[in-house]
């Protein structure tokens, strides 16, 4: 692997080849605002929609907006199969295809594009930026208390239970340089929901690469439906907790082996 494959050769502000990817399902009518919203925002940006054969036919809408716009893709999937497979999906074709930052965002609306040039800039510091809500500067726009609680909630929990520093683990608008996702086992990671995001941010500290956050203002999504689930919800705290275990044993194996 060359320097230039890997991102490592970047210079402080020198643009880099980035890859916007945004999974969809039934996301018709969203689609079409994100996509032109993160065209005028970062328009030296291509953008990778994976759609899960939606029935209510945005993969067929994405088609026909890539038709006219050489910056965006789709990547079409047979069925629904999870947030964290359209993800690896793309990311897959992203790091094939050559480019150097790969970029996860919502296609409701929740991520604001114009707040990506940021999550960019820090990438010159870092290997992968998160979007955080949960920082000084961050915020949540239109959330229920019952959203806010289960998102801090969740998060003190993921910190605690894995030891890491980061307020915002669960999040899902995020810049990766593409060393981070060569060196994670992409097909290691089976993980559907928030956990996905976890795992990723989790496999990315035990990898030593550098991971901070930025703040963003997370908006409710006005149109469309939500996919989140108690299922997504359970899958985040068993999973957080068996790797919490792992990791707090193997701690413990080397202390005592160190005696
Ligand atoms: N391709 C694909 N995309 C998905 C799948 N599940 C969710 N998405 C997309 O992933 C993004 C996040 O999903 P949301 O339903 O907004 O989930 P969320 O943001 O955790 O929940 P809310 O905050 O309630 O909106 C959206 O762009 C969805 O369309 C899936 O199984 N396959
Ligand atoms: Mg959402």
């Amino acid at each position: 692997m060359t320097e230039a494959e890997s991102g490592s050769s970047a210079e402080p502000g020198e643009q880099l080849r980035t890859l916007v990817i945004i999974p969809t399902y039934n996301e018709r009518e969203n689609l079409p605002l994100i996509l032109q919203r993160l065209r005028t925002a970062v328009p030296e940006a291509d953008v990778l929609v994976v759609d899960d054969s939606s029935p209510d036919g945005t993969g067929t809408l994405a088609d026909k907006i890539a038709a006219e716009d050489s910056h965006v893709e789709v990547l079409h999937r047979d069925q629904k199969a999870g947030l964290g497979a359209a993800y690896v999906a793309g990311f897959r074709h992203g790091l094939a295809a050559g480019y150097q930052v790969l970029v996860e965002m919502d296609a409701d609306g929740s991520h604001a594009p114009e707040q990506l040039p940021r999550l960019l800039t820090a990438l010159d510091h870092a290997d992968l930026v998160l979007g955080s809500r949960w920082v000084t500067g961050g915020q949540v726009l239109n959330w229920p208390r019952s959203r806010r609680l289960l998102s801090r909630g969740g998060n003190l929990y993921t910190r605690l239970a894995l030891g890491i520093d980061l307020h915002d683990a669960t999040g899902g608008y995020r810049a990766y340089r593409r060393s981070v996702l060569q060196t994670i086992d992409l097909s290691a990671i089976a993980s559907e929901g928030y956990c996905f995001q976890v795992d990723l941010a989790w496999r990315a500290v035990q990898a030593g690469f550098r991971v901070i956050e930025v703040p963003i203002t997370f908006a409710e999504r006005v149109r469309g439906e939500s996919k989140m689930s108690g299922d997504i919800v359970r899958e985040a705290l068993l999973r957080v907790t068996e790797w919490g275990a792992a990791h707090r044993l193997a701690q413990l194996k080397r202390l005592v082996t160190r005696r």
